[in-house]
């Protein structure tokens, strides 16, 4: 058992985009054992509950639902930050990807100097001027380096994350606005081409000591489309020709074991359109991975 204190979160948000039932990833994480799994890993473990999200408040100023999801993660961001200051290993868990504006705030406020992974099919780094959709939950990573509409950065109260210290895993469906951003700003990005060339476990041992070469604290943002259309069937925006399962196990374990994680989030889990929550479960598991589950 570890000592660390684990703080979870829910945020049963759906604001930041059109597909409902995202709202309820929280409870069907809650459901398909993700508390019970912590305990099994961790000896304090602190359920917060899930925040109530603001009603949806239509676009305004170019943003779909932008006030409704301001004002919920502010919310996140003090909550994380709260956890960060406690010594805690914050677990935000979603809800739409949206919510990452929060907790990317929470976490950049608390150590200027904190590395990112987002481990996703999507790199995130829409504008309200770059969306094909007008969806915020494309544009959080974006807003946490500064970029897009002045009201999502306002969030970001304790600055922003530095570029550099960002690594996209699994990126596979990326925008023309997008590429322009990660060709601009030099974000350190391996698309699944380049997964499937070099091997997850060499690609993991590089995004790690590229990381560890700038900062000993990292938040991974891990939206479960990032894994193969075909086995994540609970999550809006599926894509074909991504890692299975297997292999975000073994990234995960690579985690685990490079101790460079401080904080977490677990979004887009739909279970309104999975079958049996198998894609919350399969959340579940691939997190006790990266929290340094072992099978002996
Ligand atoms: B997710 C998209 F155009 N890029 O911006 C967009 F393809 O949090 C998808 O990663 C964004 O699930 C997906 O709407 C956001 C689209
Ligand atoms: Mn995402
Ligand atoms: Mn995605
Ligand atoms: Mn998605």
């Amino acid at each position: 058992m570890k000592n660390k204190t684990i703080s979870v979160i829910g945020v049963p948000m759906h604001f930041g985009q059109g597909i409902g039932g995202v709202d309820l990833g929280p409870q069907a994480l809650r459901h398909a054992g993700f508390i019970d799994m912590l305990k099994t890993l961790y000896t304090t473990v602190i359920d917060k509950g899930d925040i109530v999200p603001s009603t949806a408040s239509g676009k305004e100023d170019g943003l779909q639902n932008g006030r409704a999801i301001v004002e919920t993660t502010n919310e996140v961001r003090d909550q994380v930050y709260e956890m960060l200051t406690e010594g805690a290993l914050p677990i935000t868990l979603g809800g739409d990807h949206s919510i990452a504006l929060g907790t990317l705030a929470g976490v950049v406020k608390h150590d200027p100097n904190v590395g990112v992974i987002w481990y996703d099919a999507h790199p995130d780094l829409n504008t309200d001027e770059t969306s094909p959709s007008g969806n915020i939950h494309g544009m959080p990573l974006a807003a946490g380096l500064g970029i897009g509409h002045e009201r999502l950065k306002s969030l970001f109260t304790g600055g922003f994350i530095k570029p550099e210290n960002v690594v996209l895993i699994a990126a596979r469906s990326i925008d023309e606005g997008e590429k322009k951003l990660i060709r601009e700003h030099g974000i350190q990005t391996y698309t699944m081409p380049y997964i499937n060339e070099k091997g997850m476990a060499a690609v993991m041992q590089e995004a790690i000591a590229y990381l560890r070469a700038k900062t000993n604290r990292v938040h991974i943002s891990f939206d479960v489309d990032s894994l193969d259309a075909r086995e994540v069937v609970g999550t809006g925006t599926r894509v074909a020709a991504g890692p299975t399962y297997r292999e975000t196990e073994l990234a995960f374990e690579m985690l685990a074991k490079s101790e460079l994680i401080t904080s977490i989030d677990v979004v887009e889990v739909n279970p309104l359109l999975d079958e049996q929550n198998k894609t919350a479960e399969i959340a579940v598991a691939l997190t006790a991975s990266l929290l340094g589950k072992t099978y002996l």
